[in-house]
């Protein structure tokens, strides 16, 4: 119930005024005379229908932009203003960008060209900053000629040691080398072949590797220009691979953010990072809801 507070020369002219703009709805709460206005009537009206009206509006417009049933309440729990959008994004969706990571050694995966190898080389370098860790880098994209060469690069730039696996030998073995070779360090980020969620050899191969391998913490990126289908499928996917925590890139590249959005809901897992453009290391942040509102908002009016 929304309060009122009208004025009037005397009782019966407030009364009057009341109904014209109120109606007969209109619950008188308190009535007294006024030192300067003359005489003063507060008033309690019903506005449920009101804010009925506005929910309906704001649900319609949420539907027009696609989000789902789950995504437009959580929207609409929290409509009215910035920190309850952003209270009612913290109650649905996790966010875990913390350090130290689960394990030393941390993997990328996701489709192929949601940003993988950048995001390493981001990671990497604000981590060293930050936390004055050494770090290491194993790529294990030897599908494609150049993508081992591109992590090498950003390894070169960075000075971090670099091991590119080789694809024709033993995986276990070369993996086994190669972290002896890092041992020293900190922190190990593993790259890997970007994988299409509709290529199930290569996803069977890509899960196969990981149980084989160490013990490693894992992260999915998804990007955000990504359409709702494919995300669904890349998150279907991924699942048989396994993975503990979600980064969410190229939050800069679109400002329709329900698929992404709808995905994170889904998913049900950690949100750790998000990546918002090409520079290396500044486009990356630590996921919060506070930023996920912001993204969210842009679109929205
Ligand atoms: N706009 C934008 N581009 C990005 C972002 N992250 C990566 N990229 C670009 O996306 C392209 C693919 O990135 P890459 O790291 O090779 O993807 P990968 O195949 O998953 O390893 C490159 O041109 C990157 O510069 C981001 O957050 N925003
Ligand atoms: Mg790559």
């Amino acid at each position: 119930m929304k309060v009122r507070t009208f004025y009037g020369d005397n009782m019966s002219a407030v009364l009057t005024k009341i109904r014209y703009e109120v109606g007969e709805e209109a619950v008188i709460l308190e009535s007294l005379e006024h030192p300067t206005h003359g005489y003063e009537i507060k008033v309690g009206v019903d506005n449920s229908r009101e804010l009925k009206a506005q929910e309906g509006h704001t649900r319609r417009i949420m539907k027009e932009q696609g989000y789902t049933r789950k995504a437009s309440e959580m929207i609409v729990r929290g409509s009215g203003s910035q920190s309850g959008l952003i209270e009612s994004i913290s109650h649905d969706l996790t966010f875990e960008s913390q350090l130290p990571f689960k394990s030393k050694v941390v993997a990328l995966v996701g489709p192929t060209g949601v940003g993988k190898t950048t995001t390493i080389a981001k990671l990497a370098a604000q981590f060293r900053v930050a936390c004055d860790l050494t770090i290491g880098f194993i790529s294990l994209d030897t599908y494609r000629i150049g993508a081992a060469h591109q992590l090498q690069t950003y390894a070169t730039l960075l000075h971090i040691p670099c091991r590119i696996l080789d694809g024709e030998k033993p995986l276990e073995e070369e993996f086994t080398n190669a972290l002896h070779g890092l041992r020293k360090c900190d922190l190990i980020f593993i790259d890997t072949a970007g994988c299409s969620p509709r290529d199930k050899e290569r996803l069977h191969r890509l899960s196969q590797q990981m149980k084989s391998l160490a013990q490693m913490e894992r992260m999915l990126v998804l990007a955000a220009p990504m359409n709702e289908y494919d995300l669904r499928m890349a998150a279907e996917s991924f699942d048989q691979v396994g993975y503990d925590r979600v980064i969410l890139s190229k939050l800069d590249e679109t400002g329709f953010m329900a698929p992404i959005v709808n995905t994170a809901i889904r998913l049900q897992k950690p949100l750790a990072f998000f990546t918002t453009g090409q520079r290396v290391p500044e486009d990356i942040e630590p996921a919060s809801a506070k930023r996920l509102s912001w993204f969210m908002e842009r679109k929205m009016h």
